[in-house]
């Protein structure tokens, strides 16, 4: 396949771009070779600018739930982009686009529209910390929540990727007050609240990890977690910013039937363009400026074009539920043609999957945590990439990622999906 367009502009962009990219994961480190560089979008295929077109996994990361450049979106960006993009006051649109997200999670009561997941995480863990005057916080290994330095900590995604699970440039100090626990297992966490008995404002997590592969709470994990918090005093925070409208139209909080304290979301609400949010109970997002003490802003926060863009894809939610079960069954399907490959070859892979979002890992026997993820031979995964990049088939190029399907994948791009899955494992094999 000609990509050498791909690689005269990676030359270049290295020249003014740390790694020639805007974001680590972008840059094909973990599984080789030049990144692709894309031209254009439309449904489910994206094109490089060798003009090879690809049936698109990854989605812009998740925010594609409907393809790239579904109409109800360009037209209402069409609309908006007229009247201007940014007026730094309020907007209409901004009180559509709260009410929309208020009406669409029950445990939201107020929400604070930011710029990215990272910006909405780090403010929701300095609400919890104004609110309950505490300055501890919980997260987990493996999970990712953006890249605030607190975060950084034996986080997922690139930063686990790239083997810096905890990156240097993070401070002690504001190491010193991040907890680190293991993902699905209670008594890891007990013990990190009794050790710091009164000092944790919040446990935030993942509560469907997508940034260390896919791998869900499990029941009793999650129920636990719900029950340590109301014991402890601590807030519960549910980084939904891949969950959120992904895995289900109320999120994994609708899919685990549990209520967090506050919730983070970015990618699908800001329909590709760079939206975060958090919010939650009232009594919490009234600490935050200008009605209560603790500071955050953005110049760009709720800009209304970025609204547009949102509210859009959130409306098309709300008026059209029926799409998770036609996203629950593509998934299937795709998963049905995998499992069946995977039995043909004489291998048992883990494929975790909840709803359009899913993950096969490189290692047998089930997944239920980190230790089993990083278990996954990224190797393998990486020459497994670049087949199926050959049979027009685009991952996430790294093993602990997911991998999303739109509403407007076709039964063709499945089918074809499944026959380069075949084709590659068995060349890799
Ligand atoms: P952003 O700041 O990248 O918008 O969101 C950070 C974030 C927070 N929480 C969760 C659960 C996330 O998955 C993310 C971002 N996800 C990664 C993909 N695993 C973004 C891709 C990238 O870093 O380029």
């Amino acid at each position: 396949m000609d990509i050498s367009k791909s690689e005269l502009l990676f030359a270049e962009a290295q020249k003014y771009i740390p790694g020639g990219v805007n974001s680590p994961v972008r840059a094909f480190k973990s599984v080789g070779g030049t990144p692709l560089f894309i031209k254009e979008g439309k449904g489910s295929k994206f094109v490089d600018v060798n003009d090879n077109s690809y049936i698109d996994y990854i989605g812009s990361w998740g925010p594609h739930l409907f393809g790239h450049n579904p109409p109800f979106i360009t037209e209402a960006l069409e609309e908006s982009f007229r009247k201007g993009v940014s007026f730094g006051a309020p907007t209409a649109i901004e009180i559509e686009m709260a009410k929309i997200m208020v009406d669409l999670i029950p445990s939201i009561e107020l929400i604070r529209m930011v710029n990215s997941g990272t910006e909405a995480t780090m403010s929701a863990v300095r609400a919890a910390r104004g609110y309950t005057g505490r300055e501890k916080i919980i997260k987990f290994e493996g999970c990712y929540h953006g890249h605030a330095d607190f975060f950084l900590i034996k986080a997922g995604s690139g930063a686990l990727t790239f083997g810096e699970p905890t990156s240097p440039g993070v401070t002690k100090g504001s190491a010193a007050d991040t907890l680190i626990a293991d993902f699905n297992d209670l008594e890891s966490v007990q013990k990190l609240a009794d050790a710091n008995k009164g000092e944790i404002a919040a446990i935030i997590i993942e509560p469907i990890a997508g940034n260390m592969g896919v791998i869900s709470s499990s029941d009793v994990f999650i129920k636990g977690l719900r029950k340590l918090c109301d014991d402890e005093g601590i807030v519960l925070i549910f980084d939904e910013v891949m969950t959120g409208f992904r895995v289900a139209r109320g999120g994994a909080q609708e899919v685990l039937g549990v209520t967090p304290d506050m919730t983070t979301f970015g990618k699908i609400i800001g329909g590709g363009l760079p939206v975060g949010a958090y919010g939650g109970k009232r009594e919490i997002m009234n600490k935050i400026s200008p009605v209560g003490p603790v500071y955050q802003a953005g110049t760009l926060s709720g800009n209304p074009l970025a609204m547009a863009a949102g509210y859009a894809a959130l409306k098309q939610i709300q008026d059209n539920p029926g799409i998770y079960d036609s996203l629950e069954e593509k998934a299937l399907y795709l998963e049905k043609g995998f499992k069946s490959n995977l039995e043909k070859l004489g291998k048992n892979f883990a494929m975790n999957r909840i709803g359009s979002m899913s993950c096969m890992f490189f290692t047998e026997g089930e997944v239920k945590n980190y230790k089993d993820a990083v278990s996954s031979d990224t190797a393998l995964y990486g020459k497994y990439f670049h087949e199926m990049l050959n049979h027009g088939v685009y991952l996430a190029p790294a093993q602990f990622e997911a991998m999303f399907i739109s509403t407007v994948h076709s039964t063709e791009d499945l089918d074809k999906t499944i026959k380069a899955h075949y084709e590659s494992l068995k060349a890799v094999l």
